[in-house]
């Protein structure tokens, strides 16, 4: 492979990293600093792309799931949010386990792999609520893995009913909960979390959950909302902490870049910059050595822009989601779906191979030329 000329690097200060990358080292806090401080997009992009062929050499994967938010009831009233509602505030709603089943057998003609659910900190509904709806979607679907709940929400549930996080854990696993997805984390910077969400769980709350999750062989995926309030130096302290985090459990399959949806919430807010978008992803692959996947969400990034970042560092772009709130309810400019097809198309045209994968990335179908 021909290797990038040493001295055509834009920013000097970060030549060093390029050694670095190539004998596989760990990159510290302080040079990922430096990365989200150059202006060198084409090198941090170079890098980030050895590490993820290194990892997952061509291969780009993709997962046919169906989200549902069962509830957009909240008691937390988070800033960047325009999904939540108060219980009885005009278009609050809350999913009857039967309206949820009725969801899935809509679908029931498609080979979903997956199906994705997170709602608000309700707080009414009865803890077995949360049971049925798991077992009421297992029994229409018994091949599917269920991704359930932010560690948030298990957080708010084992709270309310007086359990503990094992409990919770344990009684779902039971009902048929199989993976976590990666919500909830938003920065783990305490200062920014008491500017945009206050009433939430602490970052390392959010990180005790996800370990006990992982001890009881629950894998998850870890999440970072970005373009908010945070500085870079919050960004980078939130992947060391995830680093760590992973060294000790080996417990994250995926690490997703939220990128912030401003339309609802602030006239003021601003939407993330497609340089920042992609600086994003490449420095979670150079950071995240032990993390396998870094998925750039078509959602969230739009088609076009996920599409670049499987070239700066992202291997998987999530998948075919069919009914998305969380990001639409702030403005997301994207479709709610796209078929197996699309996405095996937006794939190729990156020149990368397609992967159809499930929840645990076990290989479906490999779409080689
Ligand atoms: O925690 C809320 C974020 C998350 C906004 O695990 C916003 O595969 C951007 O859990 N702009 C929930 N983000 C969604 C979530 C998720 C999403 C995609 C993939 C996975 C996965 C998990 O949505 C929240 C919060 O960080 N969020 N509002 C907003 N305005």
């Amino acid at each position: 492979m021909k290797m990038k000329n040493f001295s055509s690097f834009r920013d000097s200060t970060i030549q060093k990293i390029h050694e670095q990358i190539l004998n596989n080292e760990r990159i510290v806090a302080e040079d990922g600093l430096r990365l989200f401080e150059s202006g060198d997009i084409s090198a941090i992009g170079y890098w980030a792309n050895l590490r993820r062929e290194k990892i997952n050499g061509n291969h780009t994967y993709f997962v046919r799931n169906q989200y549902i938010n069962y509830s957009n009831v909240c008691a937390l009233d988070c800033k960047f949010c325009s999904f939540n509602r108060k219980d009885g505030e005009d278009g609050a709603y809350t999913h009857s386990v039967e309206h949820i089943a009725e969801k899935i057998r809509e679908q029931l003609h498609l080979p979903i792999t997956e199906i994705h659910i997170v709602g608000g900190l309700h707080p009414t509904a009865p803890y077995e609520y949360y049971l049925e709806m798991l077992q009421s979607i297992k029994e229409l679907r018994p091949e599917v893995n269920i991704k359930y709940l932010t560690a948030v929400e298990i957080d708010h549930i084992a709270t309310k009913f007086g359990k503990t996080i094992e409990t919770v854990f344990s009684d779902f696993k039971n009902a048929g909960m199989n993976a976590m997805p990666g919500g909830g984390a938003e920065v783990f910077a305490e200062r920014m979390r008491l500017k945009m969400c206050p009433e939430k769980i602490s970052g390392n709350r959010w990180l005790e959950i996800v370990k006990t999750a992982h001890q009881m062989g629950i894998p998850t995926n870890a999440t970072m909302l970005y373009g908010t309030v945070e500085t870079y130096e919050e960004r980078i302290e939130h992947l060391c902490a995830l680093r760590e985090l992973q060294d000790e459990t080996n417990g994250f399959l995926t690490f997703i870049p939220l990128a912030y949806q401003p339309q609802n919430p602030s006239p003021k807010a601003k939407w993330t910059t497609g340089m920042d978008d992609l600086k994003m992803q490449a420095i979670s692959r150079i950071m995240l050595d032990n993390i396998p996947h870094i998925k750039a969400f078509w959602i969230y990034l739009t088609p076009a822009v996920a599409q670049v970042a499987l070239n700066f560092g992202a291997d998987d772009i999530d998948g075919t989601v069919i009914e998305e709130n969380v990001a639409h309810e702030a403005g997301a400019q994207t479709e709610s779906a796209m078929t197996k097809n699309d996405l095996v198309k937006l794939i190729k045209s990156a020149e990368r191979t397609p992967v159809e994968r499930d929840t645990f990335y076990n290989v479906i179908e490999v779409f080689e030329k």
